[in-house]
């Protein structure tokens, strides 16, 4: 399987207000280099930079002009005097009157945020857009007939929705191969979730489309990040109604209950007979994950991958996350070794 990787992600490197105070991101760049030694380590196929693409192939799964804020927004913060990293720390929450853009910084980062997870700095532009354009790397090559591709994406984009960043994501990833491969004649996808936190941002994209299935397996937003999306009542809208599916599970699921949920997902798959799969490839459903609480084990994940296989549509695996950082390689290359049957 080839896999789409950019050194670019380098350029990003956050932090993250956690216990009070402000400490390096769980989301660091170590992540994306011990996933990209283990596909070496373990020869699952070649390792490409991707493609450049113009910025308006993100507008579709994001708004215009959240895309040109993104792009701005680390010199409108400098153009301040100030030097630390930009975060947000005021949100237009239900009761506050105001629905217009504000235009000074600090205002823009609340309307176009869900948290204070999504740090910019003066690199975290040029990784945003490396990250990006890996996974539209990758739906190209699916569109050139390859049956399945990897693009290691950093950052990660699956909380990422039309006209917001949060929970360490930028532009969406997933969102945005999917929707390049129905622009380019696709009739049907499926973006399937498998990172522990619910995929809000990719939900908020499709929510309201047919032609593209979400489907999402995660920890209940009753007790789980991002709180505030993820429930099994929200099914769409409009000619999007039945086309999202949310799989909420308790904390402390293990393989077993998992993989019934992957097949359950397998099943609405097949229902809707989509030409390509995108899979958000988190794996902080690791037992050890420090920010995750399920109970998957590094050999589940190559079962994982035997799974994904046998839906029998074209695949491309996007990285979203995973944090115990000396064992995310294996794991997620698992899951790709898993699709291969080098199980
Ligand atoms: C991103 B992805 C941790 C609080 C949670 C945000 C988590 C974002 C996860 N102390 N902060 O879905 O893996
Ligand atoms: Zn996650």
């Amino acid at each position: 399987m080839l896999t789409i990787y950019s050194s670019d992600h380098r350029f990003h490197h956050g932090v993250e207000l956690k216990d009070g105070a402000v400490s390096e991101s769980f989301e660091k760049p170590a992540r994306a280099e011990t996933v990209l030694a283990r596909v070496m380590a373990t020869g699952l196929g070649d390792v490409v930079s991707p493609k450049s693409y113009d910025r308006s192939s993100y507008v579709g799964a994001h708004s215009e002009r959240y895309v040109q804020f993104l792009a701005g927004a680390w010199n409108e913060w400098a153009a301040t005097g100030r030097t630390c990293q930009a975060l947000p720390l005021v949100w237009p929450v239900r009761g506050l009157p105001s629905t217009e853009v504000p235009q000074f910084i600090d205002g823009k980062l609340g309307f176009y945020s869900m948290d204070a997870g999504s740090p910019i700095n003066a690199g975290t532009w040029d990784a945003v857009c490396s990250s990006a354009n890996s996974a539209l790397t990758g739906i190209d090559r699916l569109s050139g007939g390859a049956r399945s591709a990897f693009a290691l994406c950093r950052p990660p984009g699956h909380h990422a929705g039309r006209e917001y960043m949060g929970g360490y994501c930028y532009l969406n990833n997933a969102a945005i191969a999917a929707q390049r491969c129905i622009e380019q004649g696709a009739k049907r996808v499926a973006v399937l979730d498998v990172d522990f936190h619910h995929g809000n941002g990719t939900q908020d994209i499709f929510y309201d489309r047919s032609d593209v299935l979400f489907i999402s397996i995660h920890g209940d937003p009753a007790v789980s990040f991002p709180y505030f999306s993820g429930h099994a009542d929200e099914r769409g809208v409009g000619p999007g109604e039945g086309f999202n599916l949310n799989l909420p599970l308790p904390k402390g699921t293990a393989m077993s209950e998992f993989e019934r949920a992957l097949l359950q997902a397998g099943a609405a798959l097949a229902r809707h007979a989509p030409d390509a799969l995108v899979v958000s490839l988190g794996v902080d459903t690791f037992e050890g994950d420090p920010i995750s609480h399920f109970r998957l084990r590094t050999a589940d994940y190559l079962r994982v991958g035997e799974i994904v296989e046998r839906f029998g549509v074209p695949t491309l695996f996007v990285m979203e996350g995973g944090y115990m950082v000396d064992e995310i390689g294996v794991n997620a290359v698992n899951v790709l070794l898993g699709f291969e049957g080098r199980a």
